[in-house]
């Protein structure tokens, strides 16, 4: 049978992109030329590969398919469930997990939402909960809630009390963390971070935890390709549930997971699965499950092993470099992919630094240091070599990076002198026409650019602007 002809007001669906919308294609383009022409070092962000890209781009966006495999609420899903049991299984196989022991959930929108999900099914609303507190490193998710106000709805819909690190060595209080927990007695424990540079000690969360009867949830969101490359403790011999995205360090789609004991004996399969839907969620997004498919097979080869012990070593190299220039670090350096950089010693915020960096096009975000006052203007900044080590970067490139580093650091001093005065609004206006933050943009950009371009191909970026 001949094709039929499309409906004139049909002809917008199979056109691409660049033809149908200018205007978001050339949003897009002008994105990638920033990505490649810039060092990016936002911990919790990576460069995905053309396949993740790719299976993110699929038609499998349209399709509906609320509820588990083989058991949905719409029809037409034997691709759709096969795709699923495949996602499942690759992210048990990628953190090493016996299926017997361990489940998990695939359908969180993000780790936002994976982790409300979680504490809708392991605690009742009003129960206790103790998370890192956010300015000490922790996650608004864990929790969050100020003097003021009760930020996260982790603290709106439950009670939290959170741990914190020693502000005199950066890592965490567990002996302090014990002695609340005694008179706090919480329903749950959340260990992981969001801008913590050091190992978990789960063995002594998970013991604090059974002091109370209470579950004990990792969130590994930051370290989770560290995890699944073999170069971080693995929270899964201790906790009852794991959270993580499936885009910092494991390098995939936007996305979150949530993997459950299923030996446990009390059911948290079906609380788990049922958290995410119906509590939480509505239909799952499947071609963002596709994707995360797809980089949970590239997480368990040994190459990714071999990129997880890099981020490592770079950002290893990265701490040393800048202690050389005298800078002082929390807790004096890293063992993951991190680095906390507390810029008080040099009288800066970090949202000054951060502006420096942006104007000459490195890429990083203001962070609070243990003790800082406000979380709007905290005192460092948030280093991660995640990203810059999937465009193949090495230990000997970090020391250029730091050197980088060092120079906006020498040319926020000089503008806030200049400036003569603290406010960021005076701060900016100095930057203008300042020569030395455009000839450190111009080397910055050189040199990003003469690095490899993960996910598409650089020479073919059609944009409307120039860097
Ligand atoms: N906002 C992320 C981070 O930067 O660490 C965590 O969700």
């Amino acid at each position: 049978m001949a094709a039929k002809p499309v409906d004139p007001w049909n002809t917008c669906l199979n056109t691409t992109l660049e033809e149908e919308d200018k205007e978001v294609f050339a949003i897009v383009e002008n994105e990638k030329l920033r990505q490649w022409s810039g060092l990016e070092l936002i911990a919790s962000e990576n460069f995905t590969s053309q396949a993740v890209i790719e299976a993110n781009g699929t038609p499998l966006t349209n399709k509906y398919s609320e509820g588990l495999p083989g058991a949905r609420y719409y029809g037409g899903n034997e691709f759709i469930d096969e795709l699923e049991n495949l996602c499942r299984k690759r992210a048990l196989a990628a953190f090493g997990l016996n299926p017997e022991q361990w489940g998990v959930n695939v359908q969180p929108y993000s780790g936002s939402t994976a982790n409300f999900a979680a504490l809708t099914a392991l605690i009742q609303p009003q129960d206790r909960l103790m998370g890192l507190d956010l300015p000490s490193g922790g996650h608004l998710t864990h929790g969050y809630q100020t003097n003021k106000k009760k930020i996260s709805s982790s603290s709106i819909y439950f009670q939290s009390m959170p741990y914190q690190v020693d502000p005199a060595t950066g890592y965490i209080d567990y002996k302090r963390l014990e002695e609340n927990a005694a008179l706090y007695r919480p329903k749950l424990l959340i260990c992981g971070a969001s801008a913590y540079p050091r190992e978990w000690d789960y063995a002594t969360m998970r013991r604090i935890a059974d002091q109370h009867g209470a579950y004990l949830m990792c969130d590994m969101a930051h370290i989770s390709g560290l995890i699944a490359g073999k170069e971080a403790i693995s929270p899964f011999d201790f906790c009852d549930v794991v959270t993580t995205t499936t885009h910092k360090t494991l390098r995939g789609p936007r996305a979150g997971l949530i993997f459950f004991r299923r030996d446990k004996g009390d059911d948290l399969e079906n609380r788990v699965n049922q958290a995410v839907f119906p509590s939480c969620q509505g239909g799952p997004h499947n071609n963002t499950i596709a994707a995360i498919a797809v980089a949970l097979k590239q997480a368990a080869s040994p190459e990714f092993q071999q990129y997880a012990k890099q981020v490592r070593a770079n950002a290893s190299k990265l701490a040393d470099a800048l202690v050389g220039y005298g800078y002082k670090l929390a807790s004096g350096g890293t063992e993951n992919h991190l680095i906390l950089w507390d810029l008080k010693p040099q009288k800066l915020t970090g949202s000054k630094v951060e502006r420096i960096c942006d104007m000459v096009h490195i890429t990083i975000n203001k962070n609070s240091i243990a003790g800082d006052k406000s979380a709007v203007t905290p005192g460092g900044v948030r280093l991660g070599t995640n990203a810059l080590t999937s465009r193949s970067m090495k230990e000997d490139d970090m020391v250029k990076v730091a050197e980088f580093l060092h120079r906006t650091v020498q040319i926020a001093t000089k503008v806030q002198e200049q400036a003569g005065s603290k406010l960021m609004k005076d701060f900016v206006a100095h930057c203008d026409g300042n020569e030395e933050i455009a000839q450190l943009k111009k080397e910055v950009v050189e040199f990003a650019r003469s690095y490899p371009m993960p996910g598409f191909d650089a020479t073919k970026i059609k944009s409307t602007v120039t860097i």
